[in-house]
């Protein structure tokens, strides 16, 4: 495991915000999105693929998956349950704005589109960039582009004429779908199909760029190239990773 830091600690204390992670995967840059929009200095501690720290498995025994954000040592698990407490824990730092909406309403709307994102996206990327044996891609190309094109429509009902599916910032939503954005990219290199079209998805592909130049994501979102090369650096391990346990 090696660790990059943002902030220097210099009374020897280990960070108050710590995040078991790794820079390829969406899952972790769901938490150093948000972290990033509240403005919260945070130390990533890279795990190595195929292997789990010592830390991981202590922090995370249930799942042993990352992320893990680790707050003054308490650890919390699971992205999106990371994003929901980074909002809270966070409520009103430097006047960043909230990244659930207010209205319960809104917030429903934003949980249900969440979970469906994380029901097609993980699975068709892994299918797409062949790391699922037996993966049919055809299929999870056609059934990524029919989630993308439901997206298009919660996108106009949900941003209201805005940049973002939060509105005016960058939202829950945003975060959930636009942490897959860098591997959407990837295997759309590796599978030659087109997912992000602009012809079927104009407001979706637009919104994908914005979202990714944002000054909190631009520097998490690895570029497409560098998970085309991850994926055939470690082919053979993610196969075994992904293998049915
Ligand atoms: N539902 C989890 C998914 C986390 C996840 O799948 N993490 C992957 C990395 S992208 C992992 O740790 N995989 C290791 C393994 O499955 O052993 C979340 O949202 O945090």
């Amino acid at each position: 495991m090696s660790s990059s830091s943002m902030s220097a600690n210099i009374s020897g204390e280990p960070p108050a915000v710590r995040v078991l992670g790794s820079w390829a995967s969406p899952f972790v840059h769901r938490v150093l999105v948000a972290l990033n929009l509240k403005g919260v200095e945070h130390e990533v501690l890279q795990e190595t693929v195929g292997k789990k720290s010592e830390l991981l498995l202590r922090y995370n025994p249930v799942h042993k998956k990352i992320p893990v954000l680790l707050h003054h040592g308490k650890p919390i698990a699971e992205s999106l349950v990371i994003v929901e407490y980074i909002d809270e824990a966070w409520a009103s730092s430097n006047g960043a704005p909230a990244i659930l909406p207010r209205d319960p309403y809104r917030r429903a709307v934003e949980r249900f589109w969440a979970h469906y994102v994380d029901d097609k996206f993980p699975q068709g990327i892994r299918v797409l960039r062949g790391s699922e044996a037996g993966g049919d891609k055809n299929k999870a190309a056609e059934e990524m582009s029919a989630a993308l094109q439901h997206l298009e429509e919660a996108f106009a009902r949900c941003s209201q004429g805005k940049h973002y599916f939060g509105g005016d910032s960058i939202g829950y939503l945003d975060i959930a779908l636009g942490s897959h954005l860098g591997w959407v990219r990837a295997v759309e290199k590796i599978a030659g199909v087109q997912l992000l079209d602009d012809a079927k998805v104009p407001n979706l592909a637009a919104w994908a760029d914005r979202f990714c130049a944002h000054p909190a994501v631009v520097d998490v979102m690895p570029d497409a190239d560098k998970l085309v090369q991850f994926t055939v650096e470690h082919a053979a391990l993610l196969k075994a990773v992904n293998a049915p346990k």
